[in-house]
């Protein structure tokens, strides 16, 4: 372990030449949770300038923060993590970054090579474990490959259309001495659409028959919307998204467009009336779960399915040559009415509860969205509330939205982050709150707080288990005991309300959106 000196006469070992690296790479935001064999990466945090590193208590928030941070930074983050476990701890949001295709860098401590083979409790296959939710994957195998090794992660998480990579580093190549910085490789811009394609897609949208534009991914900010907007509105086309998106730009001033529905038969319906599905960044949808006497594929029987896009194409550039060729112009675009923004009295309804949100949204603001049943509805209700973007989870896997609200508020310390979140996917990574405090991170959690997994209660009659008995029920009810919400944000430092009325939902939305720094509200339902 003879370290050398660097051009400043201090030495380098193979985990400053990472996170020198990492910083010149412009990844400059890493979420940790540290144990013994990353203790030279956090020792290096002390000798390097510019890498700002997030504590968090579970690594479920780590890599949930990652992926939050991206998605509103438009670079990737780090991650820091603790051998397997702590890996397989924050599996299930990097399962969910994978989905959204956001951009990781996860560095993951290993025992020093030498070590493993003694099987020590921490031992196990990091690489076999990361494999199936990574899209790169690599072991250093000594210290003057580690910065190389951390420049082309960069580069793999940044190529498009964006993936979650993990660095293993084994203990001694952190130690070792290591050679300097290494420079990211060149990162290759998204590709421009087949011209067939195009006009393909115009062809389709000439004919007039019913016909469905879809798009999911970075077609879903302002502009992609706005483009798509004036080809509906020239061709009779329909534009909708995705069920769930990484990322959509929407409210007040943008095109809206609604969602497919989660459940099937009401997803089903939505699509019977088109013949022709475009994709523009998106999926032929696929209905979540397979249900008794149901189908896979939610479009009609006949429907044609066009993809207009592959994964990793610019799909705005592929949106403004689709505008040109079926003559779309700005001047087509017609204002769409909105339904009202209301402030709502008397009880808590969850129309009532969507009215309130919507009034509260300030302009820029961030809503995060792991409303589950509560907030399956609340799309039309919110479309007229000022500018602001609406993060969704691609993966399904619960637990998202205050580990991605805490990461969003990392990368957008002046934008207000609205997290809304069932009580049951709350409980999975409440610690976020803890980082947002310690970090002053501009985030209002709400909770909706039914006391119950009501989304199963539904998929339990969807897949037709019969009627649930006493023990079933004890599997979804989340009563016994109640869930305090507020004294639980107490405990972490953030100030919290609970509320039974639209009045004083509102009143307490008011007072969180004006109030700098994390707020919670339990939404007593
Ligand atoms: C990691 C993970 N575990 C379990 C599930 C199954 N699951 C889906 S939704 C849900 C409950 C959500 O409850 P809550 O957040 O309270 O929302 P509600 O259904 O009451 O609207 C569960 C347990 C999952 N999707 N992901």
């Amino acid at each position: 372990m003879l370290n050398r000196p660097t051009a400043e006469g201090r030495v380098m070992n193979g985990a400053e030449s990472l996170v020198r690296t990492l910083v010149a790479g412009g990844v400059d935001v890493c979420f940790a949770n540290p144990g013994t064999s990353e203790m030279h990466f956090v020792a290096a945090l002390d000798r390097v300038e510019g890498m700002r590193c997030i504590l968090a208590l579970f690594e479920g928030v780590v890599t949930g923060a990652a992926d939050g941070y991206a998605r509103m930074a438009e670079k990737p983050a780090a991650t820091l993590l603790h051998l397997g476990p702590g890996l397989a701890n924050g599996l299930a949001n990097l399962h969910n970054a994978t989905k959204a295709t956001t951009p990781v860098i996860n560095i993951i401590g290993d025992h020093a090579t030498y070590h493993r083979r003694y099987d020590a409790p921490l031992t196990s296959d990091i690489e076999t474990a990361a494999r199936p939710f990574c899209g790169w994957v690599r072991t250093s195998p000594d210290a003057r490959s580690v910065a190389k090794d951390g420049a082309e992660a960069i580069a793999a998480a940044l190529t498009p259309p964006g993936k979650v990579a993990a660095l293993i580093l084994p203990a001694d190549t952190a130690w070792n001495d290591a050679d300097g910085i290494a420079p990211v490789p060149d990162v290759p811009m998204r590709t421009l659409v087949d011209s067939r394609a195009v006009t393909a897609a115009a062809q389709i949208l000439r004919r007039g028959e019913p016909t469905l534009i879809l798009l999911g991914g970075p077609a879903l900010r302002s502009e992609g919307l706005e483009i798509a907007g004036r080809i509906a509105a020239k061709t009779g086309a329909k534009v909708m998204a995705e069920t769930f998106n990484a990322r959509m730009e929407r409210g007040a001033g943008r095109v809206p467009v609604d969602r497919i529905p989660y459940p099937v038969d009401q997803a089903v319906a939505v699509l019977a009336p088109f013949r022709h599905l475009i994709l523009i960044g998106s999926k032929a949808p696929v209905a979540f779960f397979a249900y008794p006497n149901k189908p896979s594929m939610l479009k009609a029987e006949g429907c044609e399915v066009h993809r207009m896009t592959a994964w990793g194409e610019n799909s705005v550039a592929a949106l403004e040559a689709l505008a040109v060729a079926v003559g779309a112009r700005p001047s087509d675009v017609k204002p769409q009415k909105l339904a009202e923004l209301i402030k709502p009295t008397g009880p808590l309804t969850l129309t009532a509860i969507a009215q309130a949100i919507a009034c509260a949204i300030p302009e820029n603001a961030i809503v995060v969205d792991e409303s589950i049943t509560t907030g399956r509805g609340f799309f039309p209700p919110t479309a007229a509330a000022p500018p602001h973007d609406w993060l969704q989870n691609m993966g399904g896997s619960i637990g998202f939205s205050t580990p991605v609200a805490t990461g969003a508020a990392v990368a957008c310390p002046d934008r207000k982050v609205i997290c809304m979140v069932g009580d049951g996917s709350a409980m999975y990574t409440i610690q976020s709150l803890w980082t947002q405090v310690r970090e002053g991170l501009d985030v209002v959690t709400v909770v909706f707080a039914n006391k119950i997994y009501q989304i199963l209660r539904g998929e339990f009659d969807g897949v037709g288990a019969g009627e649930p008995g006493k023990r079933a029920m004890d599997m979804l009810k989340l009563d016994r005991p109640t869930i305090d919400f507020v004294a639980l944000a107490r405990g972490m430092g953030v100030p919290g309300r609970a509320v039974s009325s639209a009045d004083e939902l509102n009143r307490a939305l008011e007072e969180a959106v004006r109030e700098p720094g994390p707020r919670l509200i339990e939404v007593q339902m």
